[in-house]
């Protein structure tokens, strides 16, 4: 593998490159930016390698496994926030934004790691939380001390309403009886958080704001990463006017509901300022909206987040029904804007797709032993989706492991949002520590994921036939696959319960359109009135599969086919 090309990557690529209306001249003459033909690996610090036996992964447990996620074949890591912070919200809530926590390691640390990381043809984007920031931040001990302090202003402070109670309806996330302000004995106002207490949301409205949080940016990009993931960015803007949520809305947290126009003017700056450096500098929006349509204005007109999170879909069950809608809407709400999709099925703050899908079966009354087959299935099914969708793929630890959520006892739970069990360590080996040793006193931060004898990556490394391995040649073939890197989509007719999807460049010499066929039933299903003809490249159950493709797809089997 090679080290990061410092032209853009990709100018060579036959595919229509950023709509599905875009001519074939012009593809041909665009070159298509790294971030779009890249897969996604979100690295979550605390819970990735620990190098000191504390118990909580760090930067250098980071730098040693970066071979391995280049054995992978991912193009592109997501480190989430390794600030420093005092961890009320495990990062989320940053102390300062131009630091590292020494929990996590330190600067020198973090430059080495971006090093080594570019040498092996990775690119590095680091988390920014521009919301808010902790109430340990300089800024907001500052605000705090008087009404009159210079960061005052910074942060979002309002008399009480005549009653005494907050200054209006929004609710907080993670306790949706709580509401988005806390009262400030010593100054006697209320200050507004869209999160925990401790998270103080800043005020974008004063310009001394949005200059030291473009600083923030521009200290990272000096220091050579190739972009971010920005944290609830489309918080950003507020209306000052800060109105009641509609009561039809009540009971939503406000950082669901939160979009206003004046955020896409700061994203606009932000945009340039990524734009006026070297290298494709790239911006991940985490718009945590519940409509495709919403976080596709993120996207301004190419001139504001690069990607933007699609959340629909993370929230889709294993249905093919659902998933074309989300597909469809995906295509009708980007295409126009010339938008480029990206894909997630789980994060750092969603139990993972294993786990939703697994619970829907229980709920749905499967029995022990079928839904025990039938969640391997559906896992190895969901990354053969996952990374032929066209758009920009985001795999989050441990789904290359097929690992399900750790089940956390109550007195081991420490998330304020629930969101421990997708945060377990992940296993590295096959030792009864599985590779998070900690000193007699110590235990890693939170307890294991369950089926560590075959869900830890030294097994799965020795196994052809593990799920990691299927992710590593899904990768191999998408690299070298324009049509599953940029191609266009086509939604194929398909017997129920079955999604099917033509990818293909507008090449015409395109020696390699791809039909992916993905049963999202429990039952074997006859696809043989899609006519395909070509020959079986990957299979999500047997790494040996190839010759010409037998028409009859398995319960919860996916399949590539060329042509
Ligand atoms: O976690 C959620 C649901 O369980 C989401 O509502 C989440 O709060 C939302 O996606 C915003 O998330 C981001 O900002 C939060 C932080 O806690 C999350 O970890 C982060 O991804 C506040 O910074």
């Amino acid at each position: 593998m090679g080290s990061i090309p410092s032209t853009p990557a990709g100018s060579a690529a036959s595919a229509d490159l950023t709509t599905s209306t875009e001519s074939h001249a012009s593809a041909m003459s665009t070159p298509v930016p790294w971030w779009k033909r890249a897969v996604f690996y979100q690295i979550y610090p605390r819970s990735f390698a620990d190098s000191n036996g504390d118990g909580v992964g760090d930067l250098a447990g980071i730098r040693a496994h970066l071979e391995d996620l280049a054995w992978l074949g991912v193009d592109a890591l997501w480190l989430s926030p390794f600030f420093p912070s005092p961890m009320a919200d495990f990062g989320y809530d940053v102390a300062d934004y131009c630091n590292v926590d020494p929990l996590f390691g330190d600067l020198a640390t973090f430059d080495a790691l971006v090093a080594d990381a570019h040498d092996l043809g990775m690119r590095v984007i680091i988390d920014w939380v521009p919301n808010h920031t902790s109430d340990q931040h300089p800024w907001f001990v500052d605000a705090g001390s008087s009404r009159h302090a210079e960061h005052r202003n910074w942060y979002v402070w309002r008399e009480p309403s005549a009653d005494g109670s907050p200054p209006n309806n929004w609710v907080a996330a993670f306790d949706l009886t709580a509401p988005a302000w806390t009262f400030h004995e010593p100054s006697g106002q209320w200050y507004l958080h869209l999160f925990e207490s401790a998270q103080p949301d800043l005020n974008w409205d004063e310009p001394a704001v949005e200059a030291a949080m473009l600083d923030t940016l521009r200290f990272w990009l000096d220091r050579g990463v190739d972009g971010f993931r920005a944290d609830v960015v489309h918080g950003i803007g507020k209306d000052p006017a800060l109105p009641d949520d509609p009561p039809e809305l009540v009971g939503i947290p406000h950082c669901a509901i939160n979009d206003v126009a004046v955020t896409h003017e700061r994203l606009r700056t932000i945009r340039q300022l990524l734009e006026s450096y070297p290298g494709e500098r790239m911006m991940v929006g985490e718009v945590f909206l519940m409509s495709t349509q919403a976080i596709a204005t993120y996207y301004g007109t190419n001139d504001e987040v690069h990607l933007a999170f699609n959340f629909p879909p993370l929230f889709a069950p294993w249905r093919a029904d659902r998933w074309q809608a989300c597909i469809q809407e995906t295509a009708a709400a980007l295409d126009p804007r010339g938008a480029w999709p990206s894909w997630v099925l789980s994060n750092h703050d969603n139990p993972r797709h294993r786990t939703r899908y697994d619970r829907a079966a229980a709920r749905a009354g499967e029995d022990e032993a079928t839904a025990a087959v039938r969640s391997e299935a559906r896992a190895r099914a969901a990354a053969v989706l996952l990374l032929t969708l066209r758009g920009t793929p985001f795999i989050y630890q441990g789904d290359e492991l097929g690992l399900t959520d750790a089940d956390v006892p109550a007195d081991r739970q420490v998330d304020p949002g629930g969101r421990d069990g997708c945060r377990a360590p992940l296993p590295w080996n096959d030792g009864p520590d599985r590779g998070w040793p900690t000193a007699d006193h110590l235990r890693p931060w939170l307890p294991l994921p369950p089926d560590g004898d075959t869900r830890n990556r030294a097994a799965q490394r020795r196994d052809p036939h593990s799920i990691l391995h299927l992710y590593r040649r899904l990768l191999a073939l998408r690299r070298t696959t324009p049509a599953l890197q940029t191609g266009q989509a086509e939604l194929l007719d398909a017997p129920d319960g079955v999604l099917a999807m033509r990818r293909r460049t507008e090449d015409a010499t395109d020696a390699a359109p791809c039909t992916i066929v993905v049963n999202m039933t429990g039952q074997p299903v006859h696809v043989h009135e899609l006519g395909l003809v070509g020959h079986v490249l990957v299979a999500s159950d047997d790494p040996e599969a190839s010759g010409p493709f037998s028409g009859v797809l398995g319960p919860d089997q996916a399949v590539i086919v060329g042509g």
